[in-house]
């Protein structure tokens, strides 16, 4: 494994590293964006190593996706094994063990222990296609119900469940249509105070549902039990609780999307657990399968099997190597406790970044379970105006330092962080370390 040492030999980014991105540049086609153009040659735990022989510390995990590290061993190992047995047969043309085996582990670690079924995809967002395919055929309905601040995904019928316009949707329209969208309880910014926002927030939704949708005509509510890339937003408590009863009273199909909140990352296998929500479909992707490309819609056995027979499919869906890494990873998770993990990066992290809020009255909200956290930064004490600049500020003074953050948020004035959840102790106090003289130096 690579050395668990920041260590910065160049400046950030390197020479090696610009010569790629020029190549980059000149290559890859401009709409593909990048964060950090550091170049990466080997990466594990809590170390990214750039081709300039820089090594940085991963506050990202490749957005929520190596929750086991880089090149985890268990993954590295069952991968190895599978690519020299067989590298793809397509599942619909002759199956095997391994797509079975990860959807006997989905079906058993998804909260609820009704009897469920599973499929496996390629991506994120063709995992919520499928759940919306699903839920559509399952009910006979059209209407799916989103909310304000979602993500879910890049194709068409995720971008319109998506809610940010720029840089996801913008002149990629005309979208798909039967998609509502609706208030999402946000403490932070909600108009009469977080006190209020879980009633009124419910109130709303099923004011706008009834009036606008009609509750006969909505298929399914999906939501991110905590939103990612709008900005970590916690639901205020006791918000989910009332929306699956809500659903489960009007025989709608409630979908949580835990793409980038399930498998351990908020200290709970799904973050759907931590308010004993139980939904009729999940999503999952990220995390899954230790970095190799794997999506999943885990959901109720009738739901799921309203499905006419060849009506679900795709060549690579549930790609044998992939569901070896997948295998391998949830192992990993299990027996290394990395729910567990989650919990004590929390403990080290979440005091830091309050203390650093009191600091700063810039840091408007700190928020977040496990080690998926967030602070959201606005223009001075008490205020409620994003500052998006500061935001990006920060995050530059890290990314030079050698500390690899995100952003997100509606108003990109989020700073997230997503560990890796093997990190070392050490590695997660040096990149708080890191933040704080950002701040110091920048706010
Ligand atoms: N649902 C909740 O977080 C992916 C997007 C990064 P895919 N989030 C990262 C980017 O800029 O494209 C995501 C998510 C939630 C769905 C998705 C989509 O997953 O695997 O990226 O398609």
């Amino acid at each position: 494994m690579v050395e668990q040492q920041r260590r910065l030999r160049t400046e950030i980014p390197g020479p090696r590293s610009n010569e790629l991105h020029a190549r980059k540049q000149a290559a890859v086609a401009a709409g593909v964006g990048t964060t950090l153009p550091v170049y990466i040659e080997r990466a594990g735990g809590g170390i990214a190593m750039d081709v300039d022989g820089n090594q940085l510390i991963d506050f990202g995990s490749g957005i929520a996706v190596t929750s086991v590290g880089n090149a985890a061993p268990r993954v590295v190992s069952s991968v190895q094994a599978q690519v020299s047995d067989f590298t793809h047969t397509c599942f619909t043309i002759t199956p095997y063990e391994e797509y079975v085996a990860v959807a006997e582990k989905l079906n058993e670690l998804t909260p609820g222990d009704h009897e469920k079924r599973s499929v496996l995809l390629n991506s994120g967002a063709e995992a919520v296609e499928n759940a919306v395919k699903i839920a559509r055929a399952a009910t006979g309905r059209a209407s799916i119900v989103a909310f304000d601040h979602a993500y879910h995904g890049r194709t068409n019928l995720t971008m319109a469940l998506t809610a940010k316009s720029m840089p996801y949707k913008h002149r990629f329209g005309p979208f798909a249509s039967e998609i509502y969208r609706v208030p999402m309880a946000y403490p932070f910014r909600w108009p009469t105070g977080p006190e209020n926002c879980a009633d009124e927030a419910f109130a709303t939704f099923t004011s706008q549902v009834h009036a606008q949708i009609g509750e006969s005509n909505t298929a399914a509510v999906i939501i991110e039990p905590i939103q990612g890339e709008g900005g970590f937003i916690v639901p205020a408590p006791g918000f989910l609780r009332m929306v699956a009863q809500w659903c489960a009273a009007n025989d709608i199909l409630l979908i949580a999307d835990e793409i980038q909140s399930g498998f351990c990352r908020t200290g709970d296998w799904f973050a759907c657990e931590f308010e004993g929500i139980v939904p009729d479909i999940v999503t999952t992707a990220k995390g899954i399968a230790g970095g190799l490309p794997l999506a999943a819609v885990t959901g109720r056995a009738d739901v799921m099997d309203a499905v006419h027979a060849g009506g679900l499919g795709g060549t690579y869906g549930g790609n044998p190597v992939a569901c070896a890494a997948a295998l391998a990873a949830i192992e990993t998770m299990a027996v290394e406790d990395l729910c567990g993990a989650a919990k004590h990066i929390e403990s080290i992290m979440l005091p830091r970044l309050r203390t650093l809020a009191e600091k700063y009255g810039v840091i408007g909200d700190v928020r977040g379970r496990g080690a998926m956290l967030a602070i959201e930064l606005v223009a001075d004490v008490g205020s409620r105006e994003p500052n998006p600049d500061l935001t990006s500020a920060i995050s530059a003074a890290c990314h030079r330092e050698g500390l690899i953050t995100l952003t997100a948020g509606t108003f990109n004035n989020v700073l997230r962080f997503l560990p890796p959840l093997v990190i070392g102790e050490a590695l997660v106090q040096e990149g708080m370390d890191i933040m704080e003289s950002a701040f110091a130096a920048t706010a």
